[in-house]
């Protein structure tokens, strides 16, 4: 069933990828399948990270964005984050309204994710939904995120560029964003260009940010309102990606390896956690104070030697 599922996802059928996006959300068995099925296909998905704090106009510009890429015969996947999660604060339906012009167009595939329930999972699924994406055979992956959270850090791994949008008269509040996103940014973008203050925020990058690999992150200033000003944002976009395809290799590489690990330690806590009893007290006697937790994992580890790794 799921071989079958594939055949019409890659073959570009949206009600099958739905469906299979779905699926992977709900059950990890099914998603392990199918990731262990498409891993070894070529992909040709640029993915484009936008990020920044809620009401910027992510969305306006991804919509802008949309259009630009579709114009010139892409496909494009857009993934957005729920509005029940802790992380995004509500702005679904505003997100949604604004691509909304996109909903009937075939080349584009615009879907919501959930972290309500499992937000350690989030990011992981995060990557997969995105092959299966770029397995359906899509040019350029848009994904949106809130870019104060940890998600938004992980995501940016994954991405070819990383596009961090700020609005005028901003300078302080991008200091609380999560550190990691204005160094992780590729392109910066000060939109909101009608209003007053932009030079304000600008000035903050400029003190801000460093050159890195010998790309000047470029600051742009836009006005959501006016495509005519997202176009050189769009060709920043295909100019970094083409650019920076030797680097994402090795950003993939390094990836592929923190999946690995990540996956062994989530599987070995699992087991120990269902597997050997004498773990679960040991936490009890760490979250007690009874013991500190460097020599909690030293004695953790000559337990485990002693009568797990030895039998
Ligand atoms: N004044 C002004 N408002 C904008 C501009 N771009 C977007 N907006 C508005 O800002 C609000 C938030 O936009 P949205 O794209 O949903 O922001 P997001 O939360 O970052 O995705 C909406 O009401 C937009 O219409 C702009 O360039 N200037
Ligand atoms: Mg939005």
């Amino acid at each position: 069933m799921i071989e079958e599922m594939l055949e019409k996802v890659k073959d570009g059928d949206r009600i099958a990828l739905a469906k299979l996006i779905t699926m992977i959300e709900k059950d990890e068995k099914i998603r392990k399948e199918v990731v262990k099925k498409i891993f070894a296909c070529p992909l040709k998905a640029k993915i484009v990270c936008f990020t920044g704090p809620p009401g910027v106009g992510k969305s306006t510009l991804i919509d802008h964005v949309l259009s630009i890429l579709t114009e010139e015969g892409n496909k494009v996947g857009v993934i957005l984050f729920d509005p029940r999660s802790p992380y995004t604060g509500g702005s679904l339906l505003g997100d949604r309204i604004r691509m909304q012009r996109h909903a009937t167009n075939p080349n584009v595939f615009i879907r919501s994710l959930s972290c309500a329930d499992n937000p350690e999972g989030v990011s992981r699924t995060v990557k997969d939904i995105i092959k299966v994406m770029a397995f359906s055979g899509m040019d350029y992956i848009i994904v949106e995120t809130v870019g104060t959270g940890q998600i938004a850090v992980e995501v940016s791994y994954i991405c070819h560029t990383t596009v961090l949008v700020l609005m005028p008269n901003m300078g302080d509040d991008i200091q609380m964003m999560k550190a990691g996103i204005l160094e992780t940014a590729d392109i910066y973008v000060i939109n909101k260009g009608d209003l007053e203050g932009a030079e304000l925020t600008e000035a903050y990058l400029r003190d801000n940010v460093e050159k890195r690999n010998g790309w000047e992150s470029p600051i742009i200033r836009t006005v959501g309102y006016n495509r005519a000003t997202v176009l050189p944002l769009a060709e920043k976009i295909k100019e970094h990606i083409k650019r920076e395809s030797y680097r994402y290799h090795q950003k993939i590489k390094c990836l592929l390896t923190t999946m690995f690990l990540d996956c062994v330690s989530n599987e070995a806590l699992k087991f120990l956690k269902n597997d050997w009893k004498e773990f679960e007290e040991m936490i009890k006697n760490v979250e007690e104070c009874k013991i500190d937790y460097y020599t909690a994992t030293e004695k953790f580890f000559e337990k485990f030697k002693k009568e797990v790794l030895s039998k």
